[in-house]
C-alpha cells in the first residue's frame, strides 16, 4: 500500500521532471497512463477537481503538483538528497524560475505548431495556459515566434552561462538534485516538441552536456499498472497525513476548516473542496470523502495555489 503511483503520460514534460526524480532516488514505482486531455474521471476521482499532469498516489494519499510531489519524496526518500551543497530552498526558488520558462516554451511549441495541433488539445492548452482569451493570445505567439525565443534564450543563455563557469558537473556542484531537474524540463520539451529544437539548443555548448549527463539518470524501477488497481487501492487504504497546522498562517487556516483550492492562474480549472487536516508553510492537505472510494487526503502546495476558507 506504500507503493508510489505516478499518474501521468509519455509527453509531459513536468511529468519528465518527476519520473527523473524517481530515478535520482533510484526508486521502484508504478505508472498509471492518464489521457492526454480531460475528460480524466478516474484520476479527478483521486484529486477531487485537479486535472493537470502528473499526480502521485500513496494508498489513500493523492500529491497534487511536481512541487507537493518532490517534497514527499524527498521527506520519505532522504538519500540521495534533492539538496546537495546545501541547496535548500534556493532550489524551490529556482522551480519557480524554471516555471516561468516553461510558459515561454508552451507559448514556443503551441505557436510553431500553429494550426497544425489538434483542435481539442489546442482548445484545452490554450485556455489552460493562456486564459479565456487563449485564441487571440496563441495567434500572436505563431507571429511573434522570435519574441518568444527571444525571451527562452536569454533564459537559455544563464544556465549555460552557470555551467560553463566551472567544472561543476550540475547546477549545484558535482551531484544531481531538484534545481537541475527544474531547469532540465522544459529544455526535455523544446528539443523533442519543436522541429527546430535541436538546432537552437547547439548554440549553448555546456548547457547540452549537462542535458545528456540528467537524461541518463533515468527513471528507477518502473512497473505498468491500470487505472483500476490503482483506485482499488486507495480505496482499501486510509490517509497517512498527521493533523498538523501551523499557527502563523496567514490566512489563519487550521484543520477542521472547510477551503477550495485551485492553481492560482485563471486557466478555467475545478476547485478541490475538503477539510484541512494538516497546514504548514509550504502544504496543505484536505480530507475529501468519495463515495466509491471513501476518505482521500490530497496535498497541494501553497506557492502557486489559492485558498479560499468556504
Ligand atoms: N505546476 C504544475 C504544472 C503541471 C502542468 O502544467 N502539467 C501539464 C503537463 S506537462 C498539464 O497538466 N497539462 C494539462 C494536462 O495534462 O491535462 C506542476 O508542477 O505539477
Amino acid at each position: 500500500m506504500d507503493n508510489i503511483i505516478l499518474h501521468n503520460y509519455p509527453q509531459s514534460p513536468v511529468a519528465e521532471k518527476v519520473r527523473l526524480g524517481l530515478g535520482l532516488k533510484k526508486l521502484s514505482w508504478s505508472s498509471v497512463l492518464i489521457p492526454r486531455v480531460p475528460p480524466k474521471p478516474d484520476l479527478v476521482a483521486l484529486t477531487g477537481g485537479y486535472r493537470r499532469t502528473p499526480v502521485m498516489q500513496i494508498g489513500a494519499d493523492i500529491y497534487c503538483d511536481s512541487q507537493c510531489i518532490l517534497r514527499e519524496l524527498e521527506k520519505r526518500y532522504p538519500q540521495p538528497t534533492y539538496f546537495p551543497n546545501h541547496s535548500q530552498g534556493l532550489a524551490w526558488g529556482i522551480s519557480r524560475w524554471g516555471e516561468e520558462v516553461f510558459k515561454h516554451s508552451i507559448k514556443l511549441v503551441l505557436g510553431a505548431a500553429g494550426d497544425d495541433l489538434p483542435v481539442e488539445f489546442a482548445r484545452d492548452r490554450g485556455r489552460l495556459y493562456f486564459g479565456p482569451d487563449w485564441h487571440s493570445e496563441l495567434i500572436n505567439f505563431n507571429k511573434h515566434l522570435p519574441r518568444v525565443i527571444t525571451q527562452i534564450r536569454s533564459h537559455l543563455s544563464w544556465i549555460d552561462e552557470r555551467l560553463a563557469a566551472s567544472a561543476d558537473e550540475y547546477i549545484f556542484g558535482n551531484q544531481p538534485g531538484l534545481a537541475d531537474l527544474e531547469l532540465y524540463y522544459f529544455v526535455w520539451f523544446i528539443r523533442g516538441r519543436w522541429e527546430m529544437g535541436p538546432e537552437f539548443l547547439s548554440e549553448f555548448k555546456s548547457l547540452v552536456t549537462w542535458e545528456q549527463r540528467i537524461s541518463t539518470i533515468g527513471h528507477g524501477q518502473v512497473s505498468d499498472m491500470e487505472v483500476d488497481d490503482a483506485l482499488e487501492i486507495a480505496r482499501q487504504s486510509q490517509p497517512q497525513a498527521a493533523l498538523k497546522s501551523e499557527d502563523a498562517d496567514p490566512q489563519g487556516l487550521t484543520p477542521g476548516m472547510k477551503i477550495s483550492i485551485v492553481a492560482d492562474v485563471d486557466g478555467g480549472e475545478t476547485h478541490t473542496i475538503g477539510i484541512i487536516s494538516s497546514v504548514g508553510k509550504d502544504i496543505v492537505s484536505i480530507i475529501r470523502y468519495s463515495d466509491h472510494l471513501g476518505d482521500l487526503c490530497v496535498h497541494f502546495p501553497k506557492a502557486g495555489y489559492r485558498v479560499d476558507i468556504i
